[in-house]
């Protein structure tokens, strides 16, 4: 299964994502995907790659299984990256003329993995600058909240906010700078109900979300689902490479100078528009 997978985002999809930084699209990724990538999920909690985190104090909970790059060690993780419906549905929510790849990353909360997700806006984590970056976020199980479905604060990507990263695992050493403010404390407790989004949701639907959206998730407290997320992200036409000294390690050096637009091996282009 190596051909582009074309879907079709409705209109009312891409306003959603751009409106409020996150759209739920449903149905995006069939069964075959579903098998091929649970597969190598799989292979991955038992040989995982190098920049693995749990993301669990594993003396009170159960596994929350985080890794990265598994498309640069996994066959149909890797044909799923490059060809797979993800990449479709990126360019239209994006609008962009060319996509490339920046990552993948595995989230897998198992049953009584109680660790909630940090709140946190993506792109203050990431060497890049620029605004079409989102993420496609998969499941392949079913999702609540109490299993820990991720949330989001409606229209937060627009809020000029870029708030410093903080981590997910036990280690407080990572991410210090003193450059950007901390996110509020009451963050979320001082959103309006209905600006906190989430959706139940099927194996095989998606979420979407902006590079600037805050979101976090609960624990996952089902003493019997899994919940295996699993989101890859993609990057249009104004994404160029910005290394900051306080940002998350990508998998080797892409080799980029800053300011230059992402293509090289490392972050491939995987879909251009034809010139006519
Ligand atoms: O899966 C989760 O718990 C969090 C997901 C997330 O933060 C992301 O995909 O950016």
């Amino acid at each position: 299964m190596n051909q582009a997978t074309n879907v079709k985002i409705s209109q009312g999809d891409i306003e959603a994502y751009r409106r409020d930084g996150v759209v739920c699209v449903r149905g995006l990724v069939n069964e075959e995907w579903q098998a091929r990538l649970g597969r190598a999920f799989e292979q991955n909690l038992e040989d995982p790659g190098p920049l693995v985190k749990e993301y669990a104090d594993r003396e009170k909970s159960t596994r929350f299984h985080g890794d990265q790059f598994l498309w640069l060690r996994h066959e149909a993780v890797k044909d799923y990256v490059l060809h797979g419906p993800a990449v479709s549905a990126a360019r239209q929510i994006l609008g962009a003329n060319k996509v490339n790849l920046f990552f993948d990353h595995l989230l897998i909360k198992e049953p009584g993995s109680i660790e909630p997700t940090p709140w946190h806006q993506d792109l203050p984590y990431w060497q890049l600058k620029g605004e079409q970056i989102c993420s496609v976020w998969i499941t392949l199980d079913p999702v609540t909240l109490a299993s820990g479905a991720v949330q989001y604060i409606r229209g937060s990507h627009k809020w000029g906010k870029f708030y410093r990263p903080i981590t997910f695992s036990q280690d407080p050493s990572v991410y210090q700078t003193d450059e950007l403010e901390l996110m509020p404390e009451d963050i979320v407790a001082s959103c309006a109900p209905e600006d906190l989004l989430s959706w139940d949701m099927e194996p095989g639907d998606c979420i979407i979300h902006h590079a600037l959206t805050l979101h976090g998730a609960p624990g996952n407290t089902s003493r019997t689902t899994r919940r295996r997320g699993y989101a890859v992200r993609y990057t249009g036409d104004d994404v160029v490479w910005d290394p900051r000294p306080y940002c998350a390690p990508v998998a080797n050096d892409p080799g980029l100078e800053p300011g230059a637009p992402l293509d090289c091996d490392l972050f491939p282009v995987v879909s251009q528009a034809q010139v006519k």
